[in-house]
């Protein structure tokens, strides 16, 4: 957790501030999936669909990124369209990369990991996104992991996200989330969703079926004073999932690829992602976009269901 001190840093935009005062619903949204995830102009259209499903489900949307040095949880609409416009110029930022901006008063656009931090500097505790950094395949000798999972294990905030994409490897990625001691939890789903397909084959041991079953969930965990976060596993809409053998075949491509032009670090997962639309036509990018949007709807939910939760009671026990 990042000190109280850090509360000089925050700027909350009105309407989440206003939402936060009264305990009423907000959602928080990563930038990264925005500056380095998608392409413009399909970007600032996601992103604003995203805030519309988010309001639309009852809940106030808290877009989060680093602008002039200062973290920011809510974006105006001129800064949404100046971070979709400036795409990969805008810094992806995750943990370690906070407090240099902040020095520098620069720009960032912040991954699930630093996004969990802002969001629960914020007092927020839900967040929607696509799908969560991991284990990368062959970590055992780049040792590519992401700080998102060490994030989960420490930073209060429920990540609602489609699982992970098979560009990681993802029965490592379930194994140091065990380690972290983070809950998955899949929704309607008893498998790890693997973002463009629902089923990765990869069994989960926890399993919601509803909003309010979730929103109870978070409360035990912190009820309990386990300070991590945990993952809501939502799959892909079944009439988005995308062919398992055609999103394989491009996934296995474009790890040849960056191999082979040696990308490596925080440059990998953005590469990645680019490829993959390429080499799908655009195909992954618009699973992509429905299985976010599906995501902020039901992280909407839960943040609706748990602030419906949070009773008065006392100090009475
Ligand atoms: N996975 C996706 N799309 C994304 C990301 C991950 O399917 O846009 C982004 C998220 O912001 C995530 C980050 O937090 O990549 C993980 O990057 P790294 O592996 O460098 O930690
Ligand atoms: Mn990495």
């Amino acid at each position: 957790m990042v000190g109280p001190a850090a509360i000089r840093l925050l700027d909350c935009h009105p309407e989440v501030a206003a939402a936060l005062a009264v305990g009423a619903p907000v959602v928080a949204l990563e930038s990264t999936i925005i500056a380095h995830g998608m392409p413009w102009p399909h970007n600032l259209e996601a992103a604003q669909r995203v805030e519309a499903e988010v309001r639309r489900h009852g809940a106030v949307p808290a877009t989060v990124a680093v602008l002039g040095g200062r973290l920011k949880a809510g974006l105006s609409a001129p800064q949404m369209e100046a971070l979709a416009r400036g795409g990969a110029s805008t810094p992806k930022a995750s943990r370690r990369d906070l407090a240099a901006l902040v020095a520098r008063g620069a720009d960032g656009a912040t991954t699930v990991a630093a996004t969990m931090i802002v969001a629960a500097l914020a007092g927020i505790r839900v967040f929607a996104t696509g799908g969560i950094g991991g284990v990368h395949r062959g970590a055992a000798s780049s040792f590519d992991i992401s700080a998102d999972l060490l994030e989960l294990a420490q930073t209060p905030v429920a990540v609602v996200c489609a699982g992970a994409k098979s560009i990681l490897d993802l029965g490592l990625t379930l194994e140091v989330l065990e380690t972290q001691g983070v809950p998955v939890v899949g929704y309607g789903t008893d498998t790890l969703p693997a973002f463009y397909v629902r089923d990765s084959g990869f069994s989960l041991q926890q399993r919601v079926d509803n909003p309010e079953d979730a929103a109870r969930l978070l409360h035990a965990q912190w009820a309990l004073g386990l300070k991590g976060g945990l993952v809501l596993a939502n799959p892909i809409p079944r009439e988005h999932e995308m062919p398992r053998a055609r999103i394989d075949a491009a996934i296995e491509l474009a790890l040849a690829e960056g191999q082979a032009q040696g990308i490596h670090g925080k440059a990998s997962t953005p590469f990645l992602l680019a490829r993959l639309a390429a080499l799908t036509g655009g195909d992954s990018l618009a699973a992509n976009i429905a299985l976010v949007l599906n995501n902020a709807r039901l992280a909407a939910q839960v943040a609706v269901a748990y602030a419906a939760q949070l009773q008065p009671h006392g100090h009475c026990g």
